[in-house]
């Protein structure tokens, strides 16, 4: 018996030690390491009083402090998992107690505060696990993940009958995919409320969009349309006109490199510095939506500038979306130990022609999509011109990437062939 037990501990640390290089509990995932069902299963193996020595694990690379997760209960060894400073900690899995549902992590032993996987550790932590005993007011409560490819069961916790269920599993991410809370049932209909009491066992459903990431340097920059070239956003070959700060940019050229700002795909489109000019995605969708969630990824160049609707749109289908104003600095950029203020560092006296990086702006969380083709545009709709940006007769964001999330099918018409 104290063998089973050694090894049970055995696998927790390991799990621990699987998942601290991130440090970020936040990322469960369907690995091995996954809680499914096994932080509040019902163990079947007797408790040993042996050694109650915390195990610790010890590396020299940077500073870490130490998280003791305090089995709480009489003869139980204590686990521990080394954090590095300012990170969380990940959730032990497989925590086992005789006749006892594991019902979560306590700041105290007497489990009054229960402990957020989300808090950042700073200082040595010893967390205490709640149980609660099984017996015939004992409930579950089950998560699933609800999504194919999944396992069934996100995870199972304790609660009593007429009670809330005090335990709340940690947010679940995966790659590609939005969490979107959690609903009665799997059609994600009713979203589930956490604060009733419920009598008897529940089953809850996690909701998912999928992530699309679609890619500003595979929009159409070349052929474009006769009536294009007539309005003078496409030069006689059909190539897309850019304005750059000395001088014009036409078709591919209007694509960077961006892998030091931290470009998606490490590449973006830049010089739409005029009224009327665009970028366009053609995106099909499956099915008829209102609820899609759009991210654009951008920067500014050269100057602060702040984007509102009628300066800068969003334009899916012809209507301008309204979107909350978005403003961008180059106040404050580091590069090379010098601060630089107001300008980027490739505009001001002794820059080194550093930029400041790309960062997701959140633009609508209500984006309409008709079944099949649609058209998303983004348009510089000012002629704000500055006096030192050359021959460049607006303001308008470096776009890197749109980010957006559905549960329904979106495909890119994506231009690779930009790239090669
Ligand atoms: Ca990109």
């Amino acid at each position: 018996m104290t063998k089973k037990i050694s090894l049970l501990a055995a696998a927790s640390i390991a799990a621990i030690l699987a998942s601290c290089g991130g440090g970020n509990s936040s990322s469960l995932t369907p690995s091995s390491s996954h809680p499914t069902g096994l932080s509040t299963s019902v163990a079947t193996s007797e408790v040993s009083p042996s050694s109650s020595d915390p195990v610790t694990v010890s590396s020299e690379a940077v500073k870490k402090v130490v998280v003791t997760f305090d089995l709480n209960y009489e003869g139980s060894t204590p686990v521990t998992a080394e954090v590095e400073v300012g990170k969380t900690v990940d959730e032990p899995s497989n925590i086992l107690r005789d006749g006892y549902g594991f019902a979560g992590w306590y700041l105290e032993a007497s489990c009054e505060n229960a402990f957020d996987f989300q808090t950042l550790i700073f200082d040595d932590l010893t967390l205490y696990a709640n149980w609660l005993k099984i017996d015939e007011n004992s409930r579950t409560a089950t998560f699933h993940w609800n999504l194919a490819g999944q396992p069934d069961v996100y995870q199972t916790v304790y609660f009593t009958s007429g009670g809330r269920v005090t335990t709340k599993p940690a947010k679940p991410v995966l790659v590609g995919y939005k969490f979107m809370g959690w609903y009665n049932e799997a059609t994600c209909e009713n979203e589930w409320a956490e604060n009733r009491k419920y009598s008897d066992n529940i089953d809850v459903y996690a909701k998912w969009f999928n992530e699309y990431v679609f890619e500003a340097e595979y929009t159409q920059l070349v052929d474009l349309s006769d009536e294009d070239i007539e309005a003078g956003l496409a030069n006689e070959f059909g190539e897309k006109v850019g304005h750059g700060y000395s001088s014009d940019t036409y078709g591919l050229a209007n694509i960077f490199p961006g892998r030091d700002l931290q470009a998606s795909n490490g590449f973006y489109i830049s010089n739409m510095y005029y009224r009327g000019a665009y970028i366009e995605f053609d995106i099909e969708c499956s099915k008829a939506i209102t609820d899609a969630i759009l991210v654009a990824r951008m920067t500014c160049e050269y100057f602060d500038m702040t984007f509102k609707p009628g300066y800068y749109d969003f334009e899916v289908n012809g209507a301008n979306l309204d979107y909350s104003p978005i403003s961008m600095s180059c106040k404050n950029i580091v590069d090379a130990g010098t601060i630089y203020q107001g300008l980027a560092p490739k505009m001001a006296e002794g820059g080194s022609g550093a930029e400041v990086p790309f960062a997701d702006y959140n633009i609508s969380t209500h984006v309409s999509f008709k079944e099949g083709k649609n058209v998303l545009r983004l348009v510089t709709n000012n002629s704000d011109r500055q006096d030192q940006t050359g021959t460049m007769a607006a303001m308008a964001p470096l776009v890197d990437c749109l980010k957006l999330y559905s549960d329904a099918e979106l495909t890119f018409d994506a231009h690779e062939d930009n790239l090669n």
